[in-house]
Parts: structure tokens; sequence; C-alpha cells
């Protein structure tokens, strides 16, 4: 059966959980949307030697770098701004890691919200630290309502890989309260709030997919097929290249 990895978050037990000392997690809507799709999920914790995180690259036919906390500014040349919100350095380091293993050995990457920026600050691109600092900026992107919410209007890019199963319009729900400034290159643009924040982007490589989003698919997949269906396909594109 298809394996698919899930980069894993880290939360410091002396902060957040005087009682534990801390922990490797991921959200189970990650890991039930993946087991929907038909695939193994394997989580894939925080570690630091380059020959283990090679070791479990080895084992998954896909990655999926998964949401979490902001991206520390130094990783791409800025001073953090006073609206940064918290960063786990440690985290980037072994994500950074991981995606450059993925990137060499061609094993198909998806990226979700922080998963989108960090493979946008890995190929060389940049964040606005705060969706406010950002131009003509006026929709809400951090929302309210729950997860079934759907609270935003994305248009999708014709010809892109979400376009092939997704169409023109959809509506998600909105998490994030940083996005792409500027596009790392090798990348194209597949997805645009009405705003002009960016929503998705894909790899314009023909040896290697590697694509993002920026809204939550996996906090409604359960309900809502198109949601499901970016797993679907993600596992689909892992199927073929392995093959
Ligand atoms: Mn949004």
């Amino acid at each position: 059966m298809l394996k698919i990895g899930l980069s894993a978050g880290m939360v410091s037990g002396e902060i957040e959980r005087p009682i534990e000392k801390g922990r490797c997690y991921v959200s189970n809507d990650y890991v039930q949307s993946i087991a929907r799709s038909a695939a193994v999920p394997l989580i894939l914790p925080v570690i630091f030697d380059i020959a283990m995180i090679e070791e479990m690259a080895s084992i998954v036919d896909g990655i999926i770098f998964t949401g979490g906390d902001d991206i520390n500014p130094l990783s791409y040349r800025e001073e953090p701004h006073h609206k940064l919100r918290n960063v786990v350095p440690i985290r980037d380091d072994y994500e950074f890691k991981l995606l450059k293993i993925a990137h060499l050995k061609k094993i198909p990457v998806l990226g979700i919200c922080r998963g989108l920026q960090l493979i946008n600050v890995f190929f060389g691109g940049t964040l606005y630290q705060d969706n406010s600092l950002k131009e003509n900026s006026y929709i809400r992107h951090s929302q309210a309502r729950g997860f079934d919410f759907l609270e935003h209007t994305v248009t999708i890019t014709k010809e892109s890989w979400l376009n092939s199963f997704l169409g023109g319009t959809i509506i998600t729900n909105s998490y994030h309260h940083q996005s792409i400034k500027d596009l790392a290159k090798g990348f194209k643009i597949t997805a645009q709030s009405k705003d002009g924040l960016i929503e998705a982007i894909e790899s314009t490589a023909k040896d290697f997919f590697c694509a993002g989003v920026q809204w939550h698919p996996e906090m409604n997949s359960d309900k809502n097929l198109s949601m499901q269906k970016i797993f679907n396909e993600f596992t689909k594109i892992c199927m073929d290249n392995q093959s």
C-alpha cells in the first residue's frame, strides 16, 4: 500500500502543558484525510539527524507538510515584525531538511497552510509576516467560525493541478494570518482570493510534483468532497510517481 508521510509539529511541554515534557504531534484530521484516500498515513516526527530523516523519507511515497506556527523570518532575510506570532526554529530546521531530501529524491510534496509557506521560503520566496502588511488586503483570512464554515472565495488558475479536479472557483475555510509575498522561482500561482492574496502554488518542474494550498482542506474533508479530492488526487500523483 502507498504510504504518505506527515511532517509533525512540536510543542514544548514546559510552556504549553507543565504536566508533560513536550510532544510531537499531527492533527488527526490529516491522518484521517489520507486514510480516506486509501494511503497509509505515517507521522514523521521532528528529528535532526540527517541520516535518520533520509531513512524516514525513503519509507514514504509522498510527503505532506502540515500547518502550524510561523516560520522564522530570518529564514527569508527579514527581521521579526511586531505582528509575527510564535516561531519554532527547530521545526523549521527539520522540515527544511526533509523538503531538501524530498526535492532531491523527487518525492511528491503537498504543503498545507504553513506547509505552503515553508515550500515558498525553502525555494527562495518571502512571506508577509501578517496579512495586514499586504497592500490592498481587505479580506479576513482568520475566520472566527468553526472548521466546516467556508469563509472566502478562491479563484483557481486554468491549467493547474487544482483546476483539473476542482474547476475555476471554490469557497474555502481560512485560518492563516500570513501569506506569500515574493513567490519562489520555479513556482506558479494557481489560486488567489479576491484581494489578490496567493492561496495556492505549484512547481513548474516536470520531474518534481510540489504544490501547496493556503487553506485547510483536512479540516472539512470528512464532509466536503472537493476538499477530500485534494488528498485523493495527491495520492494518485504519488502512485503514478512510484510506477
Ligand atoms: Mn485565505
